[in-house]
């Protein structure tokens, strides 16, 4: 039988607006129906450029909310590969050091695939490997005090970091690039990563394409 061509839906929109609580909530809801074969995530920030030689002050000044922080040749490349049904080594990146790991993780094509990132809107090449594109419209002053709160507890940051990075970059490439990318999404989702509603009508999409009886 020929495998069926898999399906990438993209999620992007603003630093701490939802995006891995909405897709890991879609994946943690389906995956015992659609199984390990059914349904996956692939992150954007795991294709962050390695930074490893720059100093640790320099790392610590990059840019990382322009485009060009990203490899998104690579991701396109990856996720072309996807859709023919081919493996992929994706790259593996660390938050702490700035840079990529020597290790890459074997990854499989599935029949969805989900992909989330602030930026996967703003790319053409991008845009034209999506089947469906999210975009996770969160009010910026809400994502600001999320991003507080997780950057102090899950990246080891102090709010001096976090704040004078919002300001030099958060902020203004949100307005340069995250908020003009909306345009092209498909489906904008208010509120955030716990919209109910919309997790609802992005898994009854996901079970029809999957072609899996819709849920009573
Ligand atoms: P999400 N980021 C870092 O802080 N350090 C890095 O080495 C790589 C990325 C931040 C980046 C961006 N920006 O806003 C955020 N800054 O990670 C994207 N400043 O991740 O979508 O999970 O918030
Ligand atoms: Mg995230």
């Amino acid at each position: 039988m020929k495998p069926i061509k898999p399906t990438i839906i993209a999620i992007a929109g603003p630093s701490a607006s939802g995006k891995t609580l909405f897709a890991k909530t879609i994946h943690d809801e389906l995956i015992e129906e659609l199984g390990e074969s059914g349904i996956s995530i692939i992150y954007e920030d795991a294709y962050y450029r390695d930074q490893s030689h720059l100093s640790m002050q320099e790392r610590e000044q990059t840019n990382y909310d322009h485009p060009s922080a990203f490899e998104h040749e690579l991701l396109s490349e990856h996720l072309n590969k996807l859709t023919k049904n081919q493996t992929i080594n994706s790259p593996v990146y660390c938050y702490k050091t700035h840079t990529r790991l020597n290790e890459s993780k074997i990854f499989s094509p599935t029949k969805i695939i989900l992909v989330e990132g602030i930026l996967l809107l703003s790319n053409k090449e991008l845009r034209e490997c999506f089947d469906i594109k999210v975009y996770m419209d969160t009010p910026l002053d809400i994502c600001l005090i999320r991003r507080i709160k997780r950057d102090l507890v899950e990246r080891n940051r102090s709010i001096e970091s976090v704040t004078n990075q919002y300001l030099a970059t958060v902020r203004p490439m949100y307005y340069q690039f995250i908020e003009p990318s909306k345009a092209w999404a498909d489906i904008v989702i208010t509120r955030g990563g716990k919209n109910r509603m919309a997790i609802e009508v992005i898994k009854a999409k996901i079970r029809q394409l999957s072609q899996l009886p819709p849920q009573q």
